[in-house]
């Protein structure tokens, strides 16, 4: 019984991880920057897209594929933005898998594109599993959740390239301790950027914007 199960995981990995390849190749060929954008519900990953696109509106030409279980209300936000979107509902499924993003991106039907988004679904645990064919993990933590997620969920942690602390301006009220996040943070993924902001107050978002542009930059070069 625990083989089979064993068995039917392995297969679903491998067969997402055969459709992965195929869309990196295909966001290769479209000169695209794809950011796969993680964190719990509710830390702030629609707001953190809400906040680069007014930064970078008119420079880069953004598009997002928001993944939610049941409803369209993040796209709708996006969409308010100006920004080309399509939305996934999964149904109850706790991530976004390969051929899901391979039909949205088909969907969006956007050609020029610079930077592709994807709202993974709002889960510490599953969306670290499945590769899409992005560039890169991105994920957020906020000063709500405690600094000693980091070491609870550590393999999202290690998978992403970059790390936003999100809530920043709540830090005087909460007990979440910096100086352990920044180490525990240096213990698990010492390669990732870490960027400390608020999507409430703006603080830290210039130095976000700043660093995705050069990224977005260096595919199109
Ligand atoms: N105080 C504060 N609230 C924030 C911040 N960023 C997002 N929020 C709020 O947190 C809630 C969840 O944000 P949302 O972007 O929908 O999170 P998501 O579920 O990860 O997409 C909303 O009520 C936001 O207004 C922040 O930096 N500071
Ligand atoms: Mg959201």
């Amino acid at each position: 019984m625990g083989t089979k199960q064993i068995r039917l995981e392995t297969n679903l990995l491998g067969a997402n991880n055969m459709m992965a390849v195929k869309n990196r190749r295909i966001f290769k060929e479209a000169g695209l920057l794809v950011i796969n954008l993680m964190s719990s519900p509710g830390s702030g990953k629609t707001t953190l897209l809400e906040k680069t696109i007014e930064q970078i509106q008119g420079y880069i030409n953004m598009g997002v594929i928001e993944g939610d279980l049941y409803t369209d209300q993040d796209a709708l936000r996006i969409e308010n933005k100006g920004v080309k979107v399509v939305q996934i509902n999964t149904e109850g499924t706790c991530h976004l898998d390969a051929g899901m993003v391979e039909k949205a991106w088909r969907d969006l039907g956007e050609e020029n594109l610079q930077l592709l988004f994807i709202e993974n679904v709002g889960n510490l645990v599953c969306p670290a599993e499945f590769d899409l064919g992005e560039d890169f993990k991105a994920v957020i933590l906020s000063t709500t959740e405690g600094n000693d997620k980091v070491l609870k969920y550590p393999l999202v942690f290690q998978k992403a390239r970059v790390v936003v602390l999100n809530k920043i301006d709540l830090l005087p009220y909460v007990d979440f301790d910096l100086d352990a996040f920044e180490r525990d943070i240096a213990a698990v993924n010492p390669d990732t950027v870490v960027f400390k902001l608020s999507g409430r107050t703006g603080e830290g978002i210039e130095e976000w914007t700043q660093w995705l542009t050069k990224e977005v930059g260096r595919v199109n070069l």
